[in-house]
């Protein structure tokens, strides 16, 4: 099963893809994902003709009915350097933090406990089409595409999710204490199109994250990871996020980054970032610069 919503500016209308067929969903997105990942489907109502490619095609600009985000997370948490590469691109990063003689990446990359940082709540998270954001005081942000997990509150994997850590690396890399702003600000996270459930991701360590940065129709940066590389287990991610800190169902966790553009590819207003993985589907999103008031 795969759920999604669509918006029409000022309403919302969730939908349930089973057996590549289109059904209203007459429940909330998180319980029918609790209740599928319990061998029960709940809440379909009628089945809908919906032109699902037509409507991708849509942005926020569009007319009449278009992608949203698939549900409203009461929180969004990440892991970070989860993977070789970003341990290595994060410790290059000039006059980079070290604790004795490592970076603190190169630190945390082989540590027992993983770095695991709030990101988001639903009103800083975009959806499919809408934009994502620069804030008005980083001259360099770049997108994180991330392989997302749907939880429950046990830590139970009821979903997968395309996810975008946006983030503000010049603030970061000027003081690690400045993580929080570089990372949680309006327009910081995108997720979507689809919540998949995990009968349709049958190995979530085989799948491909690709990344396109496009600025004025022509593609600018083009990346890919396997999933494969990750080191850090999902796991072991969710076991230290639950750690002594209760999250609600659905919260989502973002399992790291693989896919790390330099600074010539610093987001601009007016850029488009689509990310896809293997057996999801595809998140395009469009970067709006944020003023500083
Ligand atoms: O502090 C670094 C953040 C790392 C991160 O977000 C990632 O590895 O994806
Ligand atoms: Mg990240």
């Amino acid at each position: 099963m795969r759920i999604f919503r669509l918006t029409n500016g000022e309403s919302t209308f969730q939908y349930a893809v089973v057996d590549g067929k289109v059904f209203e969903l007459g429940v909330d997105p998180v319980k029918a994902l609790i209740s599928y990942a319990n061998g029960r489907v709940v809440g379909l109502g009628a089945e809908v003709n919906i032109d699902v490619n037509q409507l991708l095609s849509k942005d926020y600009r569009s007319s009449g009915l278009r992608f949203t985000k698939p549900y409203d997370p009461i929180e969004v948490w990440g892991s970070g350097i989860s993977y070789e590469v970003s341990r290595r691109r994060y410790s290059e990063e000039g006059d980079v933090a070290k604790i004795g003689d490592k970076t603190i990446y190169e630190r945390v990359y082989g540590a027992e406990r993983p770095e695991i940082f709030f990101k988001a709540t639903a009103n800083r998270c975009v959806g499919h089409g809408e934009p994502i954001a620069v804030r008005g005081d980083s001259e360099w942000t770049l997108p994180e595409p991330e392989l997302g997990v749907v939880i429950t509150s046990n830590g139970k994997v009821i979903g997968y999710t395309i996810i975008d850590d946006v983030s503000a690396r010049d603030i970061e890399a000027e003081n690690p204490l400045y993580l929080p702003q570089s990372k949680v600000y309006n327009g910081c996270c995108a997720f979507g199109p689809f919540v998949v459930t995990p009968d349709e991701i049958k190995d979530p360590y085989s799948l491909q994250i690709r990344l396109r940065i496009i600025r004025g129709g022509k593609s600018i940066y083009e990346g890919e990871v396997g999933t494969e590389r990750m080191r850090r287990r999902i796991d072991e991610q969710v076991k230290y996020l639950i750690r002594n800190n209760t999250v609600p169902d659905g919260t989502i966790l973002m399992t790291g980054t693989g896919i790390l553009p330099g600074r010539d590819a610093a987001l601009r207003d007016g850029d488009v970032v689509e990310i896809s993985i293997s057996g999801i589907g595809t998140l395009t999103t469009p970067v709006i610069k944020l003023k500083v008031d």
